[in-house]
């Protein structure tokens, strides 16, 4: 049975950000539970949620290892690695070279890709902001391009293994079509997808999330009003303020 002090719990819904979390607990065979955090209709600013997250963001673990709520999702994929000794070289060159794409999925895949979602994705009315479109996609083709050489001449995005930087990357990879890119363009980066597709652990997180999340992500998103919305896209100026009072440090 279940040590319950031993059980981590992941906070999210079904967004990359929260599925490269869920894949790595996957991957490392820890007992999680997931919890749902209802983004749309403004869950994450709730007092009790700021309190473990003051950005108001998911995801954010709990895990009684560690003895404090950890936010940032590259954070969270490093404590981890380092818990576990796992997905990340304990020392030397490796370990830098994973480091380093890693914070190239936090601070570029990531915020590019998503800002591309936005604009092409997301909204309706994104369609009257063709420079905001053009630029965003304009980043996110030279990201697809970049991975999918690298990937030409490696195995893992780090070469040497699957690590973190592998686990980060891909959840973010999963939207080349929906991009308008052409799969057809970028036959390593498709190879390397399809790979991690089906790893068990990759395949066991999904079913996962899809069970935890799928059903109420979309009636939370239904129930969302147009305000609810507009602060989730941040079309407002009317923003929640950041609030770190309850954050014990
Ligand atoms: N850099 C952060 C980004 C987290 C993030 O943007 N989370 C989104 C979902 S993927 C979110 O919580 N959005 C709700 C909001 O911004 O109010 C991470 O990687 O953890």
């Amino acid at each position: 049975m279940t040590n319950v002090n031993k059980t981590l719990t992941l906070y999210g819904m079904g967004s990359p950000n929260v599925r490269k979390v869920g894949i790595m607990l996957e991957e490392l065979d820890l007992p999680y539970v997931l919890q749902h955090v209802a983004v749309f209709t403004g869950e994450q600013f709730r007092p009790d949620f700021l309190a473990m997250n003051p950005l108001g963001k998911v995801p954010v673990l709990i895990d009684p290892a560690l003895g404090r709520p950890l936010f940032e999702s590259g954070a969270i994929l490093f404590w981890l690695a380092e818990r576990s000794g796992a997905y990340l070289p304990a020392a030397g060159q490796n370990r830098y070279e994973v480091m380093q794409w890693l914070m190239v999925q936090m601070a570029s895949i990531g915020p590019m890709l998503g800002q591309l979602n936005h604009f092409q994705l997301l909204p309706k009315d994104s369609a009257p902001y063709p420079y905001a479109h053009g630029r965003y996609k304009a980043q996110a083709e030279r990201l697809y391009r970049a991975l999918d050489d690298r990937l030409a001449a490696r195995e893992w995005i780090t070469g040497e293994a699957y690590s973190i930087a592998d686990i980060a990357t891909y959840p973010w990879a999963l939207y080349l079509e929906r991009h308008g890119f052409d799969p057809a363009a970028h036959p390593a980066l498709l190879r390397w997808r399809d790979t991690i597709t089906a790893r068990p652990a990759v395949v066991r997180s999904a079913a996962r999330f899809s069970e935890a999340f799928t059903a109420v992500s979309t009636s939370t998103r239904r129930a969302a009003t147009d305000a609810d919305l507009d602060r989730f896209f941040g079309r407002t100026e009317d923003m929640p303020a950041t609030d770190f009072s309850a954050v014990k440090r």
